[in-house]
C-alpha cells in the first residue's frame, strides 16, 4: 500500500528542531521562507515523572521540540515514523488554509503513516501566536508526542502591550519578550500507555478519569498526598458527587461512583493498579526557566496538552499579563493564576521585578475528577542586586484556589483586542450537538451516535467523502455561517473543551439549563443577556461550563472559508477516543483538487467508490 507519497522532492536543507530554526531571513512574509524541520519518531522507554513506561520520543526528546516561525512561513514537516506504530501528526490550532491534506487526521485527511514510513506535511503559518504539534491517532497524545509552536505575528500587526503600560521603555521590553516567548507545555502522564488504557477502559467498562503526574514542559513528579490532606482539600463539589465515598490513595473519584461514571456495565475486578487508585511516589525531574532577567518582562506561551487534568497555573510573586488566547491578541487582563483547559494556549507577559532567586511555578488540577499537584521554578539568574532571601509567597494552593487576595483569570471577562461583530451574519446552518455518554461509561457522543474509532483506519474522507455516515459527519457550503449547539445533556459531565480544526470559531454564548430552542436567534430573543454578539471570544478550544447537577448548553459560530475535512471534538483524550467527535465536511461544493503527491494509492474498492462520484 502506498502511504508514502512517491516522487516528493524532499527539502535540501533539514534544519533540526531547534530554535535556531528561527533565525532565517527576516522581512519576507506574504509570500514566506520555507522552514524545514524533521522528527524521527521512536518508541523508547522513558521515565516521566519517574514512572518508567514506553512514551514516544521525537529527535529522541520528550516532549517534543518546539518549533518557532514567522508568521507567513511555509512549513515542510517531515515525520520518520520509526515506532512499531502508525502514527499522524496534527498541528493544533493552525487553520491549514488551503491544505486539508496536511491537517493529519486518519480517517479524515490521510491515512495513518505505518511504521518504517514517512510523511510530509506542508502548510503555510498563516495564524500567529501559540499552538502546538500532538499525535492524533487513537489515544498517542498520552503517549508524548507534542511540542509547542510560536509563530511571531507580522510587524504589521497592532499588539495590545500600550494596554498594559504606557512607557514606550516597557512596551519594547513587552515586544522584546514576545519574540522570545518561551514554550511551557502543561500536560499529565500515566503509568500505561494509551493502548494499555484503552484495552483496559474496555475490560472495566469505566472512564479512566484520573493521571498520576502532572508535569511542566515533561518533568515532574508523582506525589501522594494522603488521605488526610485529600479529605481536607475534598471539595464541595466533589463531596456532592462522592456522597459517603472518599478521594482513592490518587486523589481520584472512586470507580464505583454512580454518578461520576454513570449506570454502565462494568467489572471493577480488571482495573489495573495505578488507574483509580494505588498511588507509587516517585521523584523526576523538575522543570527550570531563566528568564532573561536582562529585560524587564518575560514572556510564556502556557500551553495544555494534557489528555484529561483541567490545570491551573501561577509563578509565586508574578502576577502575569495574559495577552493572547489561542494565539490571538486579547485585551489583557492582569491575574496571579489561570486555569487551563486541554488544548488551549494562553501567552502572559510577566514583569521581572523581583530580587533575583528562585520562585516557584505551581500548576494543580482544578477538575472535580481529581487532587494532583506540580511545581517547576523559575529563577532570575542574570540579575544583579539583592537577592531573594525566603521561599517564594504561592498565589494558589494545592487545588488551585486562589490564596489571600489573589486572582484567577475570569474566562468570560476575555475581550479580542480586534473584535469581530457578528451580529449581521446570514446563518445557514443551526446543528444541535447533543454531548453525553453513549451505550458506555467510557464512550461518548457529538450529535447522533459515538465517532469510532475504527473509522480512523478507513479511507479518509477528504478522499471519500460519500463514505461517510450521516451521524458522524456535517456538510456545510462554502462561504456560508453555521452555528453549533452544544447540548450537554445531563450530569455528571466535565466542562468538555470543544476543539475545532481549520479556522476558528466565536464563542456567542453558554449558560445552566435545558437547550430548548431551535435557534441562537430565537434562543436571544428570550436570554439576550446569555449572547454575546459584537465582541465574541475568537477561540479554536472552547469549553463547556461542567455539568454537575444538571445540563447546560454552549452556542459558537464559525464562516465556512477553507473547504475540507476538520475533525471537530472533545480535547479530553478518553473523550475523543471515546468517539465525542464529528467530522465536518467543510466547504464541500468547493472541495480542492488533491495535489499529486498526496494522492492515496487506492484500493480497487476505493477505486470503485470514486467512479460512483457522489
Ligand atoms: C533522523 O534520522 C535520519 C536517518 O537516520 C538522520 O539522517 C537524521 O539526521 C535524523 N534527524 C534528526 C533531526 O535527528
Ligand atoms: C454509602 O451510601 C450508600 C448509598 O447511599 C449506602 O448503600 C452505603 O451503605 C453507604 N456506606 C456507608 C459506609 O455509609
Ligand atoms: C472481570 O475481570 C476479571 C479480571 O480481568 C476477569 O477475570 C473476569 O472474568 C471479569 N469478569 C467478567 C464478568 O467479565
Ligand atoms: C553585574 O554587575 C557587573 C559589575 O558591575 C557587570 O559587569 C555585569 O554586566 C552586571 N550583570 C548584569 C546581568 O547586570
Ligand atoms: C494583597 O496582599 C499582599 C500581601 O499581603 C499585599 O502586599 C497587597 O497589597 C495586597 N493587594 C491588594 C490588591 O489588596
Ligand atoms: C454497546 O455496548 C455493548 C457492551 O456493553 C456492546 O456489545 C455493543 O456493541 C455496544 N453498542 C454500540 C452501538 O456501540
Ligand atoms: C446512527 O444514529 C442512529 C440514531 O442514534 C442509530 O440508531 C444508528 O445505529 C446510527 N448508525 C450508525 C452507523 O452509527
Ligand atoms: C441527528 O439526527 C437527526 C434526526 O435524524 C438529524 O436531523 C441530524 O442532522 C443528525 N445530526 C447529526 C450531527 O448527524
Ligand atoms: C470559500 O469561501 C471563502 C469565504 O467566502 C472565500 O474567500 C474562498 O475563496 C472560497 N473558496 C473557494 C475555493 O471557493
Ligand atoms: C428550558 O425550559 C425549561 C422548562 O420550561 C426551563 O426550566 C429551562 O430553564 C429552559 N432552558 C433555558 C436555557 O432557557
Ligand atoms: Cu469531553
Amino acid at each position: 500500500m502506498g502511504f508514502l507519497r512517491r516522487g516528493l522532492a524532499l527539502p535540501a536543507l533539514l534544519l533540526s528542531l531547534v530554535s535556531s530554526a528561527y533565525a532565517h531571513d527576516a522581512g519576507v512574509k506574504a509570500t514566506g521562507n520555507t522552514v524545514s524541520f524533521q522528527v524521527n519518531l521512536t518508541w523508547d522507554d522513558y521515565q516521566p515523572a519517574g514512572i518508567p513506561r514506553k512514551m514516544i520520543l521525537a529527535n529522541g526528546q520528550f516532549p517534543a521540540p518546539a518549533l518557532r516561525l514567522k508568521q507567513g512561513d511555509d512549513v515542510e514537516f517531515l515525520v520518520n515514523n520509526e515506532m512499531p506504530l502508525p502514527t499522524t501528526v496534527h498541528f493544533h490550532g493552525v487553520e491549514q488554509q488551503g491544505t486539508p491534506w496536511s491537517d493529519g487526521v486518519p480517517g479524515l485527511s490521510q491515512r495513518p503513516i505505518p511504521p518504517g514510513e514517512s510523511f510530509l506535511y506542508r502548510w503555510r503559518a498563516t495564524n500567529h501566536g501559540s499552538y502546538f504539534y500532538h499525535a492524533h491517532h487513537r489515544g498517542q497524545q498520552e503517549d508524548g508526542l507534542y511540542g509547542a509552536i510560536h509563530i511571531l505575528s507580522d510587524e504589521s500587526i497592532e499588539r495590545p502591550f500600550a494596554l498594559i503600560s504606557e512607557s514606550q521603555q516597557d512596551i519594547q521590553a513587552m515586544k522584546l519578550a514576545e519574540t522570545e516567548s518561551i514554550p511551557i507545555m502543561l500536560s499529565d502522564v500515566r503509568k500505561l500507555t494509551s493502548e494499555e488504557l484503552w484495552n483496559a477502559e474496555k475490560a472495566m467498562g469505566r472512564d479512566a478519569v484520573c493521571a498520576n503526574a502532572l508535569l511542566v514542559n515533561g518533568k515532574g513528579s508523582v506525589t501522594c498526598l494522603g488521605q488526610e490532606t485529600l479529605d481536607k482539600y475534598t471539595s464541595v463539589a466533589q463531596r456532592g458527587v462522592l456522597g459517603n465515598q472518599s478521594l482513592t490513595d490518587i486523589g481520584c473519584l472512586p470507580p464505583n461512583n454512580l454518578l461520576a461514571q454513570g449506570p454502565w456495565p462494568h467489572n471493577l475486578s480488571a482495573i489495573p493498579p495505578t488507574v483509580f487508585s494505588e498511588c507509587i511516589p516517585s521523584t523526576g525531574l523538575t522543570e527550570r526557566f531563566y528568564p532573561d532577567a536582562t529585560n524587564a518582562y518575560a514572556s510564556f506561551d502556557l500551553i495544555s496538552a494534557a489528555f484529561v487534568s483541567t490545570i491551573t497555573f501561577s509563578i509565586d510573586e508574578h502576577p502575569m499579563y495574559i495577552y493572547a488566547v489561542d494565539g490571538n491578541y486579547i485585551e489583557p487582563i492582569k491575574a496571579d493564576g489561570i486555569t487551563i483547559t486541554n488544548g488551549a494556549r494562553y501567552s502572559v507577559l510577566v514583569k521581572l521585578d523581583k530580587p533575583r532567586g528562585d520562585y516557584t511555578v505551581r500548576v494543580a488540577n482544578t477538575g472535580l475528577n481529581q487532587i494532583m499537584y506540580g511545581t517547576a521554578l523559575m529563577t532570575y539568574h542574570n540579575r544583579n542586586g539583592t537577592s531573594q532571601q525566603h521561599p517564594s509567597v504561592p498565589s494558589i494552593n494545592l487545588v488551585g484556589s486562589p490564596t489571600g487576595n489573589h486572582t484567577l483569570l475570569d474566562e468570560t471577562a476575555i475581550v479580542p483586542f480586534a473584535p469581530q461583530d457578528v451580529t449581521q451574519v446570514d446563518v445557514a446552518q443551526t446543528v444541535i450537538l447533543t454531548l453525553e455518554r453513549y451505550n458506555a461509561s467510557y464512550t461518548w457522543t457529538m450529535g447522533n451516535s459515538s465517532f469510532p474509532l475504527e473509522l480512523e483506519m478507513d479511507s479518509p474522507l477528504l478522499f471519500y467523502p460519500q463514505t461517510g455516515s450521516k451521524n458522524f459527519t456535517l456538510a456545510t457550503h462554502n462561504g456560508t455561517w453555521v452555528d453549533l449547539i452544544f447540548d450537554v445533556a445531563n450530569a455528571v459531565q466535565p466542562p468538555h473543551p470543544i476543539h475545532k480544526h481549520s479556522n476558528k470559531f466565536y464563542v456567542l454564548g453558554s449558560g445552566n439549563g435545558k437547550w430548548n430552542y431551535t435557534s441562537v436567534a430565537e434562543a436571544a430573543k428570550h436570554m439576550p443577556e446569555s449572547f454575546n454578539f459584537e465582541a465574541p471570544q475568537i477561540r479554536d478550544t472552547f469549553a463547556t461550563l461542567p455539568a454537575a447537577t444538571g445540563p447546560n448548553w454552549m452556542a459558537i459560530r464559525y464562516h465556512v472559508v477553507n473547504p475540507g475535512a476538520f475533525l471537530l471534538h472533545c480535547h479530553i483524550q478518553i473523550h475523543q477516543s471515546g468517539g465525542m467527535a464529528l467530522a465536518l465536511l467543510d466547504g464541500i461544493d468547493e472541495w480542492p483538487e488533491i495535489p499529486e503527491e498526496y494522492q492515496l494509492v487506492e484500493t480497487e474498492e476505493e477505486s470503485e467508490l470514486k467512479d460512483d462520484g457522489f
